[in-house]
């Protein structure tokens, strides 16, 4: 944990430095979030440990070919489970979504939801292994969603349910895209952390 707050302090003004930009950058938009749910009486602030607080966003690139660039997973017990972050405020986080803003992407990696929050029972009769993939046939029964992701668009969704990221039809660039993680805590604070 020591090893993943000394790189977040590290890197945070250069990370301050690459999400700077003219208009509406992604700083400002998590702030006019900010805002919004202020006036609802919740406080949107940034996870922190013994006074030290954790990273804002981290970029993600994805170059994988196949029939998912991201197979079918959740991610609500995958990131209580993160070795960097046990012992943090996060553990106690109800329910937990990533937020992410599409850097780049060319044609296919959509990200696809299906309608089901596996528990750990169902969980371990439709996947295999410790760290949960779906396969196909456990998931057909399930209704899905397939949103188009294209450079510029932000988009939230709940990493409890299943989910993937589309096969991508252009193998020459990546899909890359800025990420963070957003859990409430109680009824006036949700947490955000990388
Ligand atoms: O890149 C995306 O659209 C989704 C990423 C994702 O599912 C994950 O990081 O677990």
């Amino acid at each position: 944990m020591d090893a993943y707050l000394d790189e977040v302090e590290r890197d945070r003004s250069s990370m301050a430095a690459l999400f700077e930009g003219p208009g509406r950058a992604v700083p400002d938009l998590v702030d006019e979030y900010a805002r919004h749910l202020a006036g609802e009486g919740i406080r949107l602030r940034v996870a922190e440990h013994q006074g030290r607080q954790a990273g804002l966003f981290k970029l993600r690139s994805r170059q994988r070919g196949g029939a998912y660039t991201l197979e079918p997973h959740t991610d609500a017990s995958a990131f209580r489970a993160m070795p960097h972050l046990s012992g943090f405020e996060i553990q106690r986080v109800s329910r937990c979504y990533s937020a992410l803003a599409c850097v780049k992407n060319v044609a296919g990696g959509e990200l696809v939801c299906w309608n089901i929050t596996p528990d750990e029972e169902s969980s371990q009769s439709m996947s295999s292994g410790p760290d949960p993939r779906y396969p196909q046939e456990a998931l057909a029964r399930f209704d899905r969603i397939t949103i188009p992701i294209r450079t510029g668009d932000i988009y939230l969704f709940d990493v409890g349910k299943i989910h993937a990221v589309g096969q991508r039809h252009d193998e020459e660039s990546t899909r890359l895209v800025a990420q963070w993680n957003m859990g409430v805590l109680d009824d006036t604070t949700i947490l955000r952390w990388v």
